[in-house]
């Protein structure tokens, strides 16, 4: 029997919890195919629908987030078939359409199709040996799920261009330092802290931290003045919440605030 490309379990104590996904073909830096594309698709659909999950913490291994999309699959194609069965397209959308939050807990190589898969989380947590790349350059090709996108939004155009045209590899101590992730790590203690991060974000109110996530998603998506509207009208629409009622009230009282879903 062959292992499942990705494994997943529930963490946590809590009333809701933290989803952990870990991608799972280690032999091959856990390079992204088709099979592991659907698994992750269905296995995020399902957590963002479960109303006892939280938040979704995505992982790989101690070596490797995930080195790219699988090139052996990738060097069957020509433009015909890469066109036409919409080349490793299907379920990268999957993961942008998720509304729980979503944390990257990334070790080792994050590289092509693995930096975009991270890129593409809400939050980016790297071990201090994580190294992030675009190298598609020197296989003849261009990123192609967001890397001449969503990276210069991250690290600014200097950076970017940096990488996409040499492929050089971005290690976590700059890569915190350009703003492409939120905090390093020790290796070790990597899992452990993104799980915790995951679990307090499960103790918040579920309606403020999905209309959170939504208004930053919107500073990458409008305009400055449509996207200060959106936050203003979701932030007056959170006063018809109990855990408004219930945050407030708990500050004044000086006790723990208990949100409810
Ligand atoms: N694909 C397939 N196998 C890979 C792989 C990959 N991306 N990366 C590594 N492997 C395999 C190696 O072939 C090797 O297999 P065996 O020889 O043991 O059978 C095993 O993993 C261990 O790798 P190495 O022996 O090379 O290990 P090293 O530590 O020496 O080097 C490395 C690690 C990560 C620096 C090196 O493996 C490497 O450069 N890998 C390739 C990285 C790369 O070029 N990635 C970009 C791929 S292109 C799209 C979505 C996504 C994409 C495009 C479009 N749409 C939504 C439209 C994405 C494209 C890409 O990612």
């Amino acid at each position: 029997m062959t292992d499942p490309v990705i494994l997943t379990e529930l963490r946590g104590d809590g009333e809701r919890r933290t989803a952990l996904v870990r991608l799972n073909r280690p032999k091959q830096l856990n390079a992204l195919n088709d099979e592991v594309m659907d698994a992750l698709g269905e296995a995020l659909r399902r957590f963002d629908a479960d109303p006892a999950v939280g938040a979704i913490v995505i992982t790989g291994s101690e070596k490797a987030f995930a080195a790219g999309a699988d090139i052996g699959m990738l060097s069957q194609h020509d433009f015909i078939s890469a066109y036409t069965t919409d080349l490793v397209t299907r379920n990268w959308e999957t993961i942008r359409s998720v509304r729980k939050p979503v944390i990257a807990a990334v070790a080792g190589f994050a590289l092509g199709g693995g930096c975009e898969l991270a890129m593409m989380c809400d939050i980016i947590v790297a071990a201090d040996n994580a190294r992030f790349g675009q190298p598609e350059i020197k296989l003849g090709v261009i990123p192609g799920a967001g890397g001449t996108q969503r990276l210069p939004r991250a690290v600014g155009k200097a950076k970017a261009m940096d990488m996409v045209l040499t492929g050089r590899m971005m290690d976590a101590a700059e890569a915190e330092r350009s703003g492409l992730v939120s905090r390093v790590l020790p290796a070790d203690k990597l899992l452990d802290e993104v799980l915790a991060m995951g679990e307090l974000i499960c103790t918040l109110g579920t309606a403020s931290v999905l209309a959170a996530k939504e208004c930053v998603n919107r500073a990458y998506e409008s305009p400055l003045a449509e996207g200060m509207m959106v936050e203003r009208r979701m932030f007056h629409a959170l006063f018809g919440t109990p855990d408004q009622k219930e945050g407030m009230d708990a500050f004044l009282a000086k006790r723990p605030a208990k949100f409810v879903r």
